[in-house]
């Protein structure tokens, strides 16, 4: 299993299951349940046909710890469970369906696993887990690249499988806005036609957020919208000329892409009518989510106390409409209200670079811009800890995935793509790396929000690109947000070994690393 459960003891015999057995449940579960089989199904083939074998009941479970954290969708649901696996069947039970949904999401594994012929043998055993995080989610970058609502859902579908439960969308930047507001037409009309190069564009209407939601909710993941914002806001100033600079500029990077300069002006009423307009058109179509994403990262050129003011006006607005704010740690410059989550990311130390093998190391003509924002990012941290607020981990070392695979794949045609994909700045981590740290050592756990892993798309241009950095790097994200355990490469990599079935049946892309021996 991946996440590695909190407490597992083996037990003596084994139940045999097959498309005989089915689920018994209480009236409350039927949701759970539901999902659970159409997902077996999926993962594995197998379809239950039976009415008994596994049982799944509401009850408490308080062997393991409580989470640490906060959840995105604002409660305080208790997602701890048991499993049993007896001579005379399954047991699962939590305190709450999604509780139970966990538990049911770990036998999807353990059935897939034992899969042959249409039969699982589940060695007996007692499994009580729970997760470390409240918090345990993926930033999806649906801008340099537009991902199409059907390939979200595949990505809502990879987070379930490894008990992740937040999709932060990143529906705005400099390259498009993907996001419908009614009232500013523009904004999709020409905001949204362009991507990174020639690349095309697109947007998700109203109703297609709405349903990639409710997709989401049924599997308990609660989808974040982030409006990026003083900076990263072109396809702002394209759409809407007269709320940008009257010059914009930009630095080319020479790799295709640009550094835009150019940011909304906090002093100007037309930024605030329009910022008013965008948040009440996206947060009625993102219920369940407690929190907005304000963005605030990397607003080049702008001045210091701007960028405050700007922060703290949109942070209040936001709280105006009863959501919390979250956002890149920049926004740790501005006064915070201890509510509010800061995504700490930026974990490269300017004055040590190269120092640390596991981490990045920029090239030496980096451009004076970025050396600067470099030297300001090491106080964002201290300053949203000291201000009460909580940080969601997300380091560019550990959890950026699109960092280059330094794994070679067994397949010749995926080496190729996987050569040219990832931020070659950033340089190449392993599947190892992926899961050789632990987020205390980081940053003390009561002080963490969360764990969340960025894919950015600027090297992505199709959906097997995008499933190819992201596969096998999620079940290493859920093991360091959900799991304890220092997890052990040799060990780890067995156990991922046995996930690639279901991603074969799912019709996944994932990097076939030579570094595992996969079934
Ligand atoms: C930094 S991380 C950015 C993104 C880029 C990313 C590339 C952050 C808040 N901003 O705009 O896509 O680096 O890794």
């Amino acid at each position: 299993m991946i996440p590695v459960p909190a407490l597992l003891s083996p037990a003596d015999g084994s139940f045999t299951l097959t498309a005989s057995s089915g689920v018994a449940a209480p009236p409350e579960l039927a949701g759970p349940v539901a999902r659970f089989v159409e997902d077996l199904q999926l993962d594995c083939g197998l379809a239950l046909a039976g009415d008994s074998g596994i049982t799944v009941e509401l009850g408490p479970v308080d062997d393991v710890p409580p989470a640490a954290g906060v959840r995105a969708d604002g409660s305080d649901v208790d997602e701890r469970h048991g499993l049993e696996v007896t001579v005379e069947g399954v047991r699962i039970w939590g305190p709450t369906p999604e509780a139970v949904h966990r538990g049911l999401t770990s036998l999807r594994q353990l059935v897939s696993a034992q899969l042959q012929d249409g039969t699982a043998v589940l060695p007996a055993a007692r499994i009580v887990d729970g997760p470390r995080f409240a918090w345990r989610g993926l930033s999806l970058d649906v801008v340099r690249t537009f991902h199409a609502p059907a390939e979200v859902r595949r990505i809502i579908d990879m987070l379930a499988l490894y008990k992740l439960n937040v999709l932060h969308l990143h529906l705005t930047d400099d390259q498009g806005w993907r996001v419908e507001v009614p009232s500013r037409p523009a904004l999709t009309e020409v905001g949204a036609t362009g991507a990174i190069g020639d690349r095309p564009g697109g947007f998700y209407s109203l109703a297609e957020l709405a349903e990639l939601v409710a997709y989401a909710a049924d599997r308990y993941v609660t989808v974040v919208p982030e409006i990026d914002m003083p900076g990263h806001t072109s396809a702002v100033f394209k759409a809407y000329p007269e709320l940008g600079p009257s010059e914009a500029q930009s630095i080319d990077l020479g790799n295709g892409d640009s550094l835009h300069l150019g940011t909304l002006d906090p002093g100007r009423d037309e930024t605030w009518a329009f910022v008013e307009e965008v948040l009440d058109a996206v947060i009625p179509q993102f219920p369940r989510s407690a929190y907005v994403h304000i963005g605030g990262d990397e607003t080049w050129g702008m001045a210091d106390e701007d960028h405050a003011a700007f922060v703290e006006k949109a942070s209040a607005l936001v709280r105006e409409r009863g959501k919390k704010v979250v956002g890149w740690q920049e926004i740790a410059r501005a006064k915070l209200d201890s509510e509010d989550v800061v995504q700490y990311w930026l974990d490269l130390d300017i004055d040590k670079m190269g120092e640390n093998p596991d981490a990045p190391t920029p090239p030496a003509d980096l451009l004076p811009v970025l050396v600067e924002a470099l030297r300001k990012a090491k106080y964002d941290a201290p300053k949203a800890l000291e201000q009460g607020a909580k940080l969601i981990v997300s380091p560019v070392t550990w959890l950026y995935f699109d960092r280059p695979h330094a794994d070679t794949s067994a397949d010749p045609e995926q080496e190729k793509a996987r050569e040219r994909l990832g931020l070659e700045f950033y340089g190449a981590a392993s599947i190892e790396h992926g899961i050789s740290w632990d987020p205390a050592d980081i940053v003390d756990p009561d002080q963490i929000a969360g764990i969340e892993a960025a894919i950015w798309c600027e090297t992505v241009t199709s959906s097997d690109d995008l499933e190819l950095l992201l596969l096998p790097r999620i079940p290493g994200l859920a093991e360091k947000a959900w799991s304890r355990q220092t997890t052990n490469w040799p060990e780890y990599a067995t156990r991922l070994a046995q996930q690639s079935p279901t991603w074969r049946n799912r019709t996944w892309t994932w990097l076939q690393s030579t570094e595992v021996d996969w079934k």
